[in-house]
Order: structure tokens, then sequence, then C-alpha cells
């Protein structure tokens, strides 16, 4: 009752602006430009339309804090992974608006990336291949991570892990366009990734499911002897934008399933955390009688948190303690062993999330089969590292921590505890899967402090339904926001009109700037693609994207200009090859003849001239599957050969112009040895 008071208070105050607001602009149209706008009554116009509609005082609290009014930007970008859509999604908080789809693993037509364009990093032979050479045209994108500096975001890239075929994007935040995808050439598949290192001086990708070293061939019966982990450190290059395999280093752990990651900061910085689970090392095989894999996986009480000291571990391969297994360096578990580079920690059966709080003192474990949170610290690690205080080893000599030296705390939930993210206010939220819940609980003596008891459960959220990850304003961070938290929910079931069996996914909103158990869900979002894992949500104003390419002819792949360019349409025969240099501006290309012969190898270097905000083109070619898109200033190559004779239009893709459907040419593939084409300029 008290709440439903506050709730209608709220939105008489909200009304109470809108109408004061609504005069003010009402006096400026009518003073200005002579145009009548009722001024008088909106107030009661809301009241009437809040009737009409059916809409409660918490639905209009919602409505009028998740709007954002035309031409008005958001205050938050988050960037949630597309699943097995492959893409990345942007979506403006707290608007819950979709602003961009980053393609990724997967071609997009709209994007003109992988659909016969050469800035598609699909040409990199590191992308992932089929074994007849084909690029792998799909990923599985669960986990984003903004580039960091100081453990914050700085806006300037943004990794994503393809669990699926076990690869890493990297795209470039000043032209939200993929750069690279490189893949894990020594194990298939990942999950914990992508977690970068404070400094982004490394990409995190941990394997999920054991198998053979090198992508061998073993059978499973071998499990134990052939299968193992592989906990990668992927080199990032800022200046060049890359992940740079040279550089890296990976480390061999046990057949485990590794599962997700978070790397230290601040006071545990230099250490990776990676939970595992199935240390049972129960190989299935239910059509032979063996037990399922989620029974044999989920007997053992504790499982065990992998704790990588890489700070040490790239000492070991400076010291040439390594093999190279394709190409990356990799430490032998004996010698990670040995060298102290990896300890194990018994973290609760069957675990999921791990993350490091703000102040990098504790980080938390949260076990989908036990209803508590587990807080470690990192002090008493170190301390029980220095003293040796194990409890024994691993099957594979790691050493076992003991759970009661390192842990101090643990807070009782409720149902299928995930994932943790945290605020300003020394609050952590945790996502409850089978409770479809967000639970808000205090940390203890970390960076900011709550006015409640450390270490208590102080308030949930129902969400809808089946809550994975969660998302909080700059939440994982040193320097968490607080204001907003995603919850990003796997199941829709009700919420909207069925548009077939295939439901979206519930991105909610909720609004976590009040303390104590007030915590309220906004806004749902569904999302018609699949499937969001995590996502990240970062300050607006931290990204500094371009809004047209630096200069005319620029190369969004290497990021400089690049000398295919040109302000002046040509075309030039060079051995078997025929360059076209085209521009494009509204509304025309140049040039609009192209005329080439049979089995002719064309190259368009398509320029687009423009320097206007919004003024792209698209380039398209019937079947031979070409959609380019040509932002203001890019140069764009489409790179072929003509191998079936005919007249082939092309055409502008956007609708550029007024005249946009007559920016148009004709590609004329005129059939072998039919004589001479039209003169045209040949190189010398
Ligand atoms: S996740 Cu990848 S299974 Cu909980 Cu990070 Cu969804
Ligand atoms: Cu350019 Cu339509």
């Amino acid at each position: 009752m008290e709440q439903l008071k506050k709730s209608w208070l709220a939105v008489l105050v909200l009304i109470a602006i809108v109408f004061t607001v609504g005069l003010q602009l009402g006096r400026v149209r009518k003073s200005g430009r002579g145009v009548s706008v009722p001024t008088a009554g909106i107030a009661g116009d809301a009241m009437e339309v809040m009737k009409a509609r059916g809409l409660s005082p918490d639905d209009v609290y919602g409505a009028l804090s998740s709007y954002v009014p035309t031409g008005r930007y958001d205050d938050y970008l988050m960037f949630a992974s597309g699943g097995h859509s492959g893409q990345v999604f942007v979506i403006g908080l707290p608007s819950m608006r979709l602003l961009r789809v980053i393609a990724t693993f997967t071609p997009d037509p709209w994007q003109g990336y992988g659909v016969g364009v050469k800035e598609n990093p699909f040409e990199d032979p590191m992308s992932g291949r089929t074994p007849d050479g084909r690029p792998v045209t799909w990923g599985d994108s669960h986990h984003p991570a903004l580039s960091e500096t100081n453990g914050d975001y700085d806006g300037q890239f943004l990794f994503i892990g393809d669990k699926a075929n076990g690869r890493i994007a990297v795209i470039d935040l000043r032209d939200f366009e993929t750069k690279q995808i490189i893949e894990n050439p020594v194990i298939t598949g990942n999950h914990g990734a992508a977690f970068v290192t404070p400094n982004t001086e490394y990409v995190i990708e941990g394997s999920q499911y054991a198998g053979p070293l090198g992508k061998e061939f073993a059978p499973i019966s071998e499990y134990k002897e052939k299968y193992r982990g592989l906990i990668t450190f992927w080199k990032f290059d800022r200046t060049k934008g890359r992940l740079v395999i040279e550089e890296s280093f990976a480390l061999e752990v046990p057949p485990y399933w590794q599962d997700l990651a978070d790397a230290g900061k601040l006071e545990s910085d230099g250490w990776a955390f990676v939970n595992s689970f199935n240390t049972e090392m129960a190989t299935g095989g239910i059509e032979k009688g063996n037990p399922p894999f989620e029974a044999g996986a989920s007997q053992a009480d504790m499982d065990f948190l992998h704790l990588i000291n890489w700070k040490k571990a790239e000492e070991v391969v400076k010291a040439g303690k390594f093999r190279t297994i394709n190409g990356m360096r990799v430490i032998p578990l004996e010698t990670s062993v040995a060298e102290g580079v990896l300890y194990f920690i018994p973290e609760p059966k069957s675990p999921h999330g791990v993350d490091v709080t703000p102040s990098g003192k504790h980080f938390v474990v949260a076990g989908k089969l036990d209803p508590h949170v587990t807080i470690y610290s990192i002090a008493k690690v170190k301390e029980a590292i220095a003293n040796k205080d194990f409890e024994g080893k691993d099957p594979f000599g790691v050493p076992i921590l003991k759970f009661d030296s390192v842990k101090i705390a643990q807070v009782e939930l409720g149902l299928g505890p995930l994932h943790t993210q945290f605020d300003n206010k020394g609050y952590a939220y945790t996502s409850l899967f089978l409770e479809s819940a967000v639970a808000r609980w205090t940390l203890g003596d970390d960076k900011y402090q709550a006015p409640e008891k450390p270490w208590t459960l102080v308030g949930k959220v129902p969400v809808h339904y089946n809550v994975g990850h969660i998302a909080a304003a700059e939440g994982d961070t040193v320097e968490p926001d607080g204001a907003y938290l995603v919850s990003l929910n796997k199941w829709s079931v009700d919420r909207y009109k069925n548009v077939g069996p295939l439901l979206p996914q519930n991105l909610q909103l909720v609004d976590i700037s009040k303390t104590g158990d007030q915590l309220k869900s906004l806004y749902d979002m569904p999302i018609g693609n699949g499937e969001p894992h995590y996502a990240q949500i970062i300050k607006a104003d931290k990204i500094k994207a371009w809004e047209v390419y630096p200069e005319v002819g620029w190369d969004a792949l290497s990021q400089t200009k690049t000398p295919e360019a040109r302000i002046k349409g040509e075309v030039v025969h060079q051995g078997d090859a025929v360059h076209v240099y085209m521009t494009a501006i509204r509304s025309h290309f140049e040039p609009e003849h192209v005329e080439i012969e049979e089995g002719d190898r064309v190259i368009f270097h398509i320029t687009n001239l423009e320097r206007t905000l919004d003024a792209t083109h698209g380039f398209s070619i019937p079947g031979y599957n070409v959609a380019a898109s040509i932002e203001p200033g890019e140069t764009v190559t489409v790179d072929f050969v003509a191998k079936r004779p005919g007249v082939y239009p092309f055409y502008c893709l956007e609708f550029c112009s007024a005249l946009h459907l007559e920016m148009a040419g004709y590609l004329l593939v005129k059939p072998k040895g039919e004589g001479t084409i039209m003169p045209q300029k040949t190189a010398a």
C-alpha cells in the first residue's frame, strides 16, 4: 500500500513536470512559428491516456523512467552478445532502443560484411575454415569484453568469444566494425571468453569442453590421458587493433570443463580466475547405459576454481618453458605446477559465474546447484600460497588451497545463482536462474559499503523468466555506476504475443538507483534474435565513434587511407585483372558502364566521396553475391572472377536521395572471344 501511494505520488509529480514543460514548449512554438499547440489540460490528457490504456502507476513510472524523447541520446550503451546469431547488439539505456547490430561472426548484407566484400575478416586464414576451405559463417557469441585501462572501460575496442568454434573477434569502436576473427589453433570451442586484463594486455579465452590439444583425435576411453582444457592469453596490440598469436600463450589444464573467467584487478591484478565443473571427468554415453553428462558431472560437492598467476606465466614463457602447438606457445601442466602458475580453490558444486569485486579484493563464485554465493579473499589466497596451506593435490598434481582458509563469506540467495555484478553503493547483484529473480546483497570491506550488514541478502526483484547473465552499468569494473541493471532472460513465455513457437528473449531494465529492497523493473525489451548471454554497459560519452571516416579513401580494415582510392572513376586493365576505380556520390556511380570479358577477374575499388553524416551508399551485383556498404569516406573492395557472361545491373542499396533509383549502372560481361570490347584505358 505504502509502495502504491509512493508510485502515485511519483506519477503526479511527473505529470506536473510534463505539464510545465508542455506549457513552455507551447509558448515557444506559438511565438516562434505561429503554430498553435494546445498547452492547457496536458495533465488531464495524460490521465485519460493512462485510463484508456489501462496503465497502472507502476507502468507509468516505468515508461517515464525509460522514455528518451526524439533527438535526445541515451546515457548508456549496452553491448550484448548475440548468441548463435553470431552478432553483437548495441542497445541504448534507459530507452532499450536497438541502435546497431554489429556483424561479427555472421555475414550481414546491410553492413556489407561477408558478402563478396574484401574488408571482411573472414578472409583471414586464422578466422575459421571448414575442412574444404570455406569460411565458417556463424558463431555462438557469449561474452563481450570492452577494452579497459586501469580496470575501467576505455571505450576503444570490444572483444567477444565464439563458444562453438573457439574464436575471438575484435571490434573497433571507432566505426563499430569487426576487424579480426582469430581461431584458437589448439582446442575446439571456448566459454570463458572474452575477458580482459585491467589494461587489456591480454584477452582471456578459456576452453569449455576438454579435447585433445592440437585438435587431434583420441578415443574417449583415453579421456584422462589425452584430453585437456586450455586457458589462452591472447596478446592485444592496441596500436594495430589486433590479437597477436606470436606474443600470446596458453596454459594446459586438466580435462575438467572450464567455465567462465575473470581477470583480477587492483589488489588481485596479475591473477586470473577460471571456474570449472565436471571435475568428476565424466565422459557420458547415455546410449551405452552410462550416466548422462548432466548426472556424471554433478556428483562431487566441490569443483575447482582455477587460479592463474598470469604475470608469472609470462615469465615462464619468456624463459622458454613451453611447447609450441600449431603456432601457440603452451605451458605444460607440470610446468605450471612447478612454477607456481596454477592453483586450485574448492568451489561449491557445478559453479557458473566468477566475478571480481570493484576493489579487486574479493571474487565471487555462484553455483547452479548451491543456493549460496561464495566469496573469497585474494589476500587470504596469497597468504595461503605463501604458507603452502594446501589440502592436497588433484590427480594432475595441482595444489588445492584449503576452502576454509581462503573463503571469507557465503550468502544464501535462493535457487540457481549464476552471475554477479556490482554497483557504487556497496551492493552486489546475482541472477537466480531457477527462481527467475535478481538478488541484491551487501559486500563487506570492499570499495563501497552499503548501509546494511555486510554479506547479507537485502532484496530481490522478480524477472520474466529464467535469467542468465545480468549487466549493471559499468558493473564489472573498478568503478561501477549503479543506476541501471539489465536482466538477460532466456525465456519470455507469456510476455508478448507469440509469433510462432520460437519466442524472443526478454531483456529487462531494472532501476537499482535506490537503496535497500527498492528494486524496480522498468521496461521489457523483446529481442527477436538469439540469444544474448552476457552484456556490458558503458557510459555513452566514453564512446568516441567517428561520424564519417576521417579521410576520403579510408580502408576500414587497416584504418588508414588506401592507395586504391580515387576521386574520379576509371577502369584499368592490368594483366588478366580489371581494376574498376569507382566513385559513389549522390546520385551516381562513376563509371556507369563496366565492360569486361567472361573469365576476367574484376576488382572494384569503390570510394564514397560523401562527407555528410549518414550519406551511405550500397553496391550490389546480382548473381555474384555482392552487397557492399560504403560509408561516407570509405573505400571498399569487391573482387571476383566474372565466370558467367551476361548483363548485370548494379545499383545502390541505400535509399540515399530522391534520385536513388537512378544510382545504377551496368556490368557487361561479354562472352569470351567475341571480338574486342569498347576501348578502355590500359595500364602501362
Ligand atoms: S553464459 Cu555462456 S551459457 Cu551464463 Cu556466460 Cu549463457
Ligand atoms: Cu546511393 Cu542510393
